[in-house]
């Protein structure tokens, strides 16, 4: 058994409604042990976008990494995300953070994520749920991470809770 952090995104229709469907698939993958708050957060790298809400949740999985990745892209795909403009709107977005400390550097998939170290969308709601959590290439925890992304302008809100849908 391993255990896995992903993220969750969504910017387009209902956010929260698609945030918990995705948390309701991703207990098809595995036993979901943690569900962070929901958080709405400014847009990274494309601004011209809507607010998205953010949420990280960890599940004990047998899946092998490749195997993860399909199941949580076929959530993606029936959650009805099409892939199109990079780091623009979408219904639902589910990024692999960690798959236990495993470090794998290949096509369409990189472990740990390449990008959670300059995402306070990430590590915030990571921080909540994981925060002594070592990155096995950065060598910090993650309540680290977010101590040296503080001064980044970007907002990230607590905004409730996933559960009921
Ligand atoms: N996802 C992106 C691009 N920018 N910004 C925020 N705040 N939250 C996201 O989930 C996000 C983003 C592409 O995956
Ligand atoms: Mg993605
Ligand atoms: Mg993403």
């Amino acid at each position: 058994m391993v255990e896995a952090v992903i993220a969750l995104g969504s910017n387009v229709g209902d956010r929260q409604a698609n945030l918990n469907k995705a948390v309701r698939l991703l207990g098809t993958a595995g036993n979901v042990t943690a569900v962070s708050s929901t958080y709405e957060t400014e847009p990274m790298y494309l601004e011209d976008q809507p607010w998205f809400l953010n949420a990280v949740v960890a599940i004990d999985t047998r899946l092998a990494p490749r195997d993860l990745l399909r199941a949580v892209q076929s959530a993606e795909a029936m959650l009805g995300r099409k892939r199109n403009v990079r780091y623009g709107p979408r219904t639902i977005d589910l990024d692999i953070l960690f798959y236990d400390g495993l470090v794998l550097s290949e096509p369409g998939l990189e472990l740990p994520h390449p990008k959670l170290a300059e995402r306070l969308f990430v590590l915030v709601p990571l921080a909540e749920i994981r925060p002594g959590l070592a990155h096995p290439v950065l060598g910090v925890t993650i309540s680290e991470l977010v101590t040296a992304l503080k001064a980044n302008e970007k907002t990230v809100r607590k905004v409730g809770v996933l559960g009921a849908p």
